[in-house]
């Protein structure tokens, strides 16, 4: 196998930069260019770092890794360089003249690691997860995959279905016997709270998609509220012109948001009202589609407006407009940043509720599989309630079972590997 190198740090100017190299026989291969280079020696120590023939361009701090006790499980070297952008281009050109090295694709470190049993498929799926993370409940959620806490949940589900399985057989097996057992019920004892976990895991999934994407906070109201200042003041910058003209805003503007450790998309609206302006009419359209579509809604509302632009949920807010004095206790001012607080603290508390909600399982990927064996262990119920043949049953469960499996990695591995390995950053 090739020797791969890739930066593993970010490029560009930094106090230190970090390149890694592995593969069988790095230390030899990188003689040529690094003559005191020595082995998997325990301690850093420093070398020089020259072109093939020609003079040194850096003395890099070296970290060597033996086999089976590096990331990728293969012989690691790490060069710590300046993070000089020059330093970093040479370096480059310089390994990539060396015979059987080459840049490394995109997370194929990760991929020897899995290759090398240094990684579970789940680990490599939390790592892509982690660092990819950008607020804290991205990367909350992605340690959970990391830490293994879905391989502990499938090997539970994954026992239940035997069990029942099991119980299924031995009717099977004893068919002839003049003792009938009637396992059913103990059967479905098992099924149906595994169903209702399972459901409740793939609802998980959704949400977890949002904490990755970000959730969707859209503010609405008739024109002139205020939604607009109010977006310039959450953004701490001028996203959207304010004029006192009713009817200012007609494109949706987004804004992204860390908002009390939650990734949030917040959304500022055309002022809804009936209109003959053609122009403002797409945008009231816009309004209301992507206020239905929100995770939450800001309703800025004025006292003699009193008609619910869309629905609203219970976790929707209305506020009172332009309260520039505090008189109200659901009030709102742009202009003093009265209630704003407020506002951002009643979106934290149900945004983290929803995100309590998820569930160990975290990728759209996870989120079809189990909903595949949800749909088998339907099949396998109804199976059981209109007596039928008890094999055909036991094959339902198999199939649920298989379905678990490809969460932890068991089959159709190779599918789902080029998916992640794809989405890795260089040097991964
Ligand atoms: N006193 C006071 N005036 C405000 C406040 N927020 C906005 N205004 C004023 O109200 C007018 C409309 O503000 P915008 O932020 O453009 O209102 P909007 O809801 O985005 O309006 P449309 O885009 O037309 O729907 C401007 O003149 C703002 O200066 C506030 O909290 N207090
Ligand atoms: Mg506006």
């Amino acid at each position: 196998m090739d020797i791969i190198f890739a930066f593993a740090t970010a490029v560009g100017r930094a106090g230190v930069s970090v390149l890694r190299l592995s593969g069988q026989g790095v230390f030899d291969a990188l003689k040529p260019v690094m003559p005191r280079i020595d082995g998997d020696r325990r301690t850093p120590y420093l070398a020089d770092f020259h072109k093939i023939g020609g003079e040194v361009i850096d003395t890099p701090l070296i970290l060597g890794f033996a086999k089976g006790a590096s990331f990728t499980g293969e012989e690691t070297v790490e060069l710590h360089l300046h993070g000089s952008p020059a330093i970093q281009k040479e370096a480059i050109l310089i390994l990539s003249q060396l015979p059987n090295m080459r840049m490394a694709e995109p997370g194929e470190f990760t991929r020897r690691a899995l290759i090398n049993g240094r990684m579970t498929l789940e680990e490599v799926e939390g790592l892509a997860d982690l660092i990819d993370a950008e607020t804290e409940s991205q990367a909350i959620q992605a340690r959970k995959l990391l830490n293994g806490h879905l391989k502990t949940a499938v090997t539970d589900w994954r026992a239940k279905l035997i069990h029942a399985g099991a119980l299924l057989q031995a009717t099977i097996d004893f068919a002839d016997e003049e003792v009938p057992v009637d396992v059913f019920p103990e059967v479905s004892e098992i099924l149906l709270p595994l169903r209702a976990e399972l459901e409740a895991q793939a609802r998980g999934v959704v949400v977890s998609e949002r904490v990755r994407s970000g959730f969707e906070v859209a503010i609405i109201g008739q024109p002139n509220t205020g939604k607009s200042t109010f977006i310039n003041a959450l953004a701490r910058r001028d996203v959207a012109i304010v004029t006192d003209v009713a009817g200012t805003t007609r494109d949706v503007l987004e804004v992204d948001l860390d908002l009390r450790g939650h990734s949030v998309r917040v959304l500022d609206t055309a002022g809804i009202r009936a209109t003959d302006d053609s122009v403002e009419k797409i945008g009231v359209e816009r309004a209301l589609d992507r206020a239905a579509s929100a995770d939450l809604r800001i309703w800025l509302k004025t006292p003699n407006d009193d008609v619910e632009p869309v629905d609203m949920t219970a976790d929707d807010l209305i506020v009172t407009a332009k309260d520039d004095e505090g008189v109200y206790d659901n009030g709102l001012s742009g202009k003093t940043g009265h209630g704003i607080d407020r506002i951002l603290n009643h979106i934290g508390t149900v945004l983290s509720d929803r995100v309590s909600r998820v569930g160990v399982a975290t990728l759209e990927r996870h989120g079809i599989a189990i909903t595949n064996a949800v749909g088998y262990l339907d099949t396998a119920l109804l199976g059981l309630e209109n007596g039928q043949e008890v094999e055909l049953v036991a094959d339902d469960l198999r199939a649920a079972t298989r379905q678990l499996d490809q969460l932890i990695g068991h089959v159709d591995v190779e599918d789902v590997l080029d998916k992640v390995f794809s989405s890795f950053c260089l040097g991964k």
